[in-house]
């Protein structure tokens, strides 16, 4: 299959941490996708949209030099990709249209546990591996330090025990990874999630038309992730109470119910976590039924 220049392509991890996310994503915007182990390219078949599937690596050069309309990478990549362009003069334009809430993580400077830390000045001179030289670099040069900085692939943590490295600076998420090695997280210098990117060109009109359509489906996915429909029965004259602990809610809906004057059912849409302690309040104030929901599409 080649690439057909009406349809909008988008490249996303093959396969990897950010692939299984990005697919659901796009499942739930209502795609239909074909896609198999050994195909690169996927056709959508009731969207005008191909899918590449391709190293997360990859992605911002295949943006940046408009091969793919869109794509989905972790902020990381994104900006050591676009650093590195940045010291080569190689185009290195894109627009962050959204970030993506998943895929979440942080760069850090790791040490050995037994290594003393005293703070940034403690790196000074200091060898550490790391895949991302360039935002450890940034990060040395925004401090006034000197990192002695040795680029791997892979298996970075390893560098210290091995003597490659006096520390590291590495992706974390739960840390799981640094404490089986031995080491410390001594500084966060990038902040990370995956995010949607779209490269200089301005798209066809056929493009554009397919982007206006998923774009409002991808921010719905996101804002119902993160919102709850809350559905309980109150007591009419508490309604302001309930309704002020539910801080992030849509004005309620509220209906009456069979054979109760006193008593109403309240509905509402709320953006916000809620706790089972709020739930414990919303009892105290005499309410009961109380459900929680999770909300699989908005719009609007
Ligand atoms: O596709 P390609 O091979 O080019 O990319 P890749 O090798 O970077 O793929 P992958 O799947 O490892 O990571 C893809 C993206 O997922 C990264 O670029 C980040 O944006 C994001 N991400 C989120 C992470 C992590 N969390 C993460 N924890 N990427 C890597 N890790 C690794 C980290 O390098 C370390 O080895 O997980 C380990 C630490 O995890 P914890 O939970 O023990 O702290």
């Amino acid at each position: 299959m080649t690439l057909d220049k009406n349809r909008l392509t988008i490249a996303i991890q093959k396969s990897g941490r950010l692939s299984d996310e990005s697919q659901t994503l796009f499942k739930l915007c209502g795609l239909t996708l074909n896609l198999t182990d050994r195909k690169l390219l996927a056709h959508v078949a009731n969207m005008s949209i191909d899918i590449m599937l391709v190293r997360s690596s990859d992605i911002p050069g295949l943006v940046m030099d408009g091969i793919c309309d869109l794509g989905i990478v972790g902020d990381n990549t994104l900006q050591e990709h676009a650093l590195q362009r940045q010291l080569t003069l190689e185009a290195n334009d894109f627009n962050k249209i959204c970030s993506l809430k998943f895929g979440g993580c942080r760069l850090s400077i790791a040490l050995p546990q037994e290594m003393q830390y005293h703070g940034v000045q403690s790196l000074n001179g200091l060898r550490l591996a790391t895949t991302y030289p360039r935002l450890l670099n940034r990060f040395a040069q925004d401090n006034g330090i000197h990192i002695d900085i040795t680029k791997l692939n892979g298996s970075v943590e390893l560098a210290p025990r091995v003597g490659l490295a006096d520390g590291i600076c590495d992706l974390v998420s739960t840390g799981t990874t640094l404490e089986a090695n031995g080491l410390k997280e001594v500084e966060v210098i990038f902040k990370s999630k995956a995010a949607l990117i779209k490269g200089p060109n301005r798209l066809s009109e056929a493009k554009q038309a397919t982007l206006d359509t998923l774009l409002p489906r991808i921010k719905g996915v996101l804002k119902a992730r993160e919102s709850k429909y809350i559905m309980l029965h109150a007591p009419k004259d508490k309604l302001n109470e309930v309704t002020s602990l539910l801080p992030g809610s849509e004005t309620p809906t509220v209906l009456p119910l069979a054979e109760r004057d006193d008593r109403v059912a309240v509905h509402m849409v709320s953006t916000e976590t809620i706790f089972w302690e709020t739930m414990e309040q919303l009892k105290a104030l005499g309410c009961n039924s109380i459900l929680v929901m999770p909300i699989e599409k908005m719009m609007g």
